[in-house]
């Protein structure tokens, strides 16, 4: 059972203005569960704005509520009031303000006195939070905010779309509860969801049966691409500006194509590249088992994240880092052999 502290209810009971803040590329997580607390604060009649750093995916453009979401790079003036008279800012879904993406995060450290409230399942989380809510242990944000509501005693105030949103979110962090996070909890409240209402088959489609065709045929040519080192037990994909360009790449279109690394027998650590124009290489890292692939994101690629699930970057060409990559990953694994040895 989440614990609240009696100074946050006692600022949520005095109708104070709110708003919630995600991370830069929001995912089903993200966005699932700031749709649900948006709804459940306003429902408490608590002023409260979604804000999302950068555009909304296209695949999650069918959530309940999507359309009301202030988009920072958009509109960074009207955010930053909104912001600025914000007696409590949540944040969700991640452990740095650094993960708004640069020109947010300046803004961010330029408040004084933020009120700030972090909901967030990631490992090592900042400092930067008046009330922290963090672990790592957690299937999803999505997860946490159904506790959260719960420890209010606001689970009757749960209507379809926000159950439809925080469906979303866990069934996304999870892999459609297939990932090492689920917990007896996790499906239990995914069964308290579905008791709001839900059409869990819909969300299911919606997610990951409506693919472009474009996206499809990209797949093709990632899966093509996919190399296996069976001596690392590892699998990985690099796709260039130029493959993306081809099949007419928008943002979101490679979600989830890591994981078909990792759908190989005897792959353990599966790894995505991603060249993309203005932030260099994207890189995805998931495993299966022990393997640490926040650790190996952190070490060498600016990242982090979850033991099974982590990201990181490089301002490097695709052909640097994927040498950075084939040089340090032998490196790595005769490390964690010696510690588990
Ligand atoms: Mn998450």
């Amino acid at each position: 059972m989440l614990k609240i502290p009696e100074s946050l209810k006692e600022t949520l009971s005095q109708s104070p203005s709110t708003s919630i803040i995600i991370h830069r590329n929001p995912d089903g997580d993200a966005l699932g569960a700031g749709l649900a607390l948006k709804t459940f604060l306003a429902k408490k009649d608590i002023q409260v704005e979604l804000i999302s750093p950068n555009a909304i995916p296209n695949y999650l453009k069918w959530l309940p509520g999507i359309n009301d979401v202030i988009i920072y790079e958009e509109q960074s003036e009207k955010a930053q009031d909104i912001i600025k008279n914000s007696q409590l800012i949540f944040t969700l879904d991640f452990n740095d303000l650094s993960r708004t993406g640069k020109v947010f995060e300046k803004f961010l450290k330029t408040l004084q006195s933020p009120q700030f409230v972090m909901i967030d399942h990631h490992l090592e989380p900042a400092d930067y939070a008046r009330y922290k809510f963090s672990n790592a242990n957690k299937s999803s944000t999505s997860e946490m905010i159904f506790d959260f509501i719960s420890a209010l005693g606001g689970q009757n105030l749960i209507d379809k779309n926000m159950a439809t949103a925080l469906y979303t979110g866990i069934m996304t962090d999870t892999g459609s509860f297939k990932f090492p996070n689920t917990t007896p909890h996790t499906m239990r409240i995914a069964a308290d969801l579905m008791e709001k209402g839900i059409n869990h088959n819909e969300i299911q489609i919606n997610i990951y049966d409506s693919f472009s065709l474009d996206k499809l045929h990209l797949l093709g040519e990632a899966l093509n691409k996919l190399v296996f080192l069976p001596q690392y037990k590892t699998a990985y994909i690099a796709l260039s500006k130029s493959d993306l360009e081809k099949y007419h790449y928008q943002k979101g279109d490679t979600e989830g194509f890591v994981n078909y690394g990792l759908a190989l027998k005897d792959a353990d650590f599966a790894v995505m590249f991603l060249e993309n124009d203005q932030e260099g290489v994207r890189i995805s890292f998931r495993s299966k088992g022990d393997f640490p692939a926040n650790e190996f994101a952190k070490k060498y690629f600016n990242g982090g994240g979850h033991r099974n699930a982590a990201g990181g970057r490089t301002p490097k060409s695709l052909e640097e880092t994927v040498k950075l990559f084939l040089e340090k990953l032998p490196e790595f694994i005769a490390e964690i052999q010696q510690k588990n040895a």
